[in-house]
């Protein structure tokens, strides 16, 4: 028994149901580079990490993990880690240069040989369509605060799944809409960078509108496994002051709820709405959108990482929300351990968050489409890579996740975030969510221990189901 086959021990007990997906993720900008290839126009992206200030030590995608040449290396070393699937996005920007009109077919090309690789290899395709590379184009005309744009971005998912609806069969619209509009047009942490709370609220309308036309498009299209991937983080009251625990309500409101809720059950909830309209910046609801966004799902995709305690007060100078009317929030810190991200690890609250699923949204199965961790890890004298806090906290988090199955929410697969090391948007390449180290010097890559444990779980898990 090697020592990956010991730690995986630690799961002992724990088994999954038969048929369970275990992937790896990742996101196009994050990877990719090759910015300019094949046709590629600019993103979102592309500009606001080239602004100077935006991103640190300026960092951008231009490089990133040049998966877009090496990617017969990267599904060779999927395959060898036993992954049974793989959750790639698509650059919008690849495809549709300009955000609508003519398709870029080398674009499409790439994609169509990285889906043969992987299934030439066993490893099943779990297609995004949007990880917030909105083609710079449409941002000049608005971007997500514009109405037209959801229509644009059904236009983008009819032309990708006519071209690799034959060959991937799990599709998801959006990667954390919460992102792009309230850390795109809030906080203005991520592209492309507006402090607007007016523009943030016409942004997570449009992009839910979008979201339900584009699953119009792909159910025309035959799709039969389609999902929408929301960003949940529990929010906690630092006490039980009337005042405490409002703040974590309205935070909770509009990190989970506000996307939870018009995606499944086809309505915002009352006092998020009351909230929004409160601050001045309503959401732009027109007759029958609720509607286009209920539209049916097969899965939820669930995104989890940290949860966080909060209390009224004054934020910290330079600190912008990113919630609608939450000037008057502050985020404590984490008890330690903290990731290199400044994130707390609270496996407990997975468990919390799966079961509060389960019942928020019953009868829908739950994908775990990103769980993971950033830390500092380097590669040793001998060429290895031991990362224990992140085989740490990838175990006990897999065992969180076996928890609420046994207590009952139907959780289907499991994607780790991230299989290499890549560009952490406005945290550039100081952040290291990797199974796989990159060197980013030349693009070595080298299985890190938590990679190595991850692979010795899924070989028993397929041994014993
Ligand atoms: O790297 C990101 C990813 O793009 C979206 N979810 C969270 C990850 C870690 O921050």
């Amino acid at each position: 028994m090697t020592t990956f086959d010991v730690r995986a021990d630690a799961l002992d007990g724990r088994t999954f149901p038969p048929g369970f997906v275990f992937g790896a993720a990742t996101a196009a900008y994050q990877i990719e580079g090759s910015v300019d290839a094949d046709g590629r126009g600019p993103s979102i992206w592309d500009t606001f990490s080239h602004t100077p200030g935006r991103t640190f030590g300026g960092h951008t995608g231009d490089v990133a993990a040049d998966h877009y040449r090496r990617f017969p290396e990267d599904v060779a070393l999927m395959a060898d880690l036993g992954l049974s699937a793989y959750r790639f996005s698509v650059a919008w920007p690849r495809v549709l240069p300009q955000g609508a009109g003519r398709v870029e077919q080398r674009g499409l090309d790439f994609y169509r040989r990285l889906v043969d690789e992987l299934l030439g290899r066993g490893v099943e395709p779990w297609l995004t369509l949007y990880h917030w590379d909105l083609p710079q184009a449409l941002q000049e005309s608005g971007g997500w605060t514009d109405r037209d744009t959801a229509a644009r971005f059904a236009d983008y998912a009819g032309v990708v799944v006519a071209a690799l609806g034959d060959r991937v069969r799990h599709w998801s619209t959006l990667n954390e809409p919460m992102c792009s509009a309230l850390l795109g047009h809030r906080s203005g942490q991520h592209a492309p960078g507006q402090q607007d709370p007016v523009a943030a609220a016409r942004a997570v309308h449009h992009l839910l509108l979008g979201h339900g036309l584009a699953a119009g498009a792909l159910r025309d299209a035959g799709v039969e496994s389609l999902g929408i991937t929301l960003n949940f983080t529990p929010m906690t009251p630092a006490s039980d002051s009337v005042a405490d625990v409002d703040a974590a309500r309205r935070l909770d409101g509009q990190q989970n709820r506000m996307f939870l809720e018009p995606a499944v059950h086809g309505r915002y909830p009352a006092d998020v709405v009351a909230d929004l309209t409160a601050a001045g910046a309503p959401l732009p609801v027109q007759d029958g959108d609720l509607d286009v966004i209920a539209a049916p799902l097969d899965w939820l995709g669930v995104n989890y990482y940290f949860e966080q305690t909060v209390r009224v007060g004054t934020r910290p100078p330079g600190r912008p929300t990113s919630f609608i009317g939450g000037e008057d929030v502050v985020e404590l810190d984490p008890e330690p351990p903290t990731t290199t991200m400044g994130w707390g690890v609270s496996p407990e609250a997975f468990t919390d968050l799966l079961l509060w699923l389960r019942d928020r949204a019953p009868g829908l199965p739950l994908v775990v489409t990103e769980n993971g961790s950033a830390w500092a890890d380097e590669v040793d004298a001998e060429g290895a890579v031991h990362d224990p806090e992140r085989v740490d906290y990838l175990l006990r988090h897999l065992d969180a996740m076996a928890e609420a199955i046994e207590r009952g929410a139907d959780v289907r697969g499991y994607f780790a975030w991230s299989l290499l090391d890549n560009y952490e948007w406005a945290r550039g390449y100081a952040q290291r969510f990797g199974l796989v180290h990159v060197d980013y010097a030349t693009q070595r890559r080298t299985v890190k221990d938590s990679g190595h444990t991850y692979a010795a779980v899924l070989r028993r898990h397929r041994e014993t189901s």
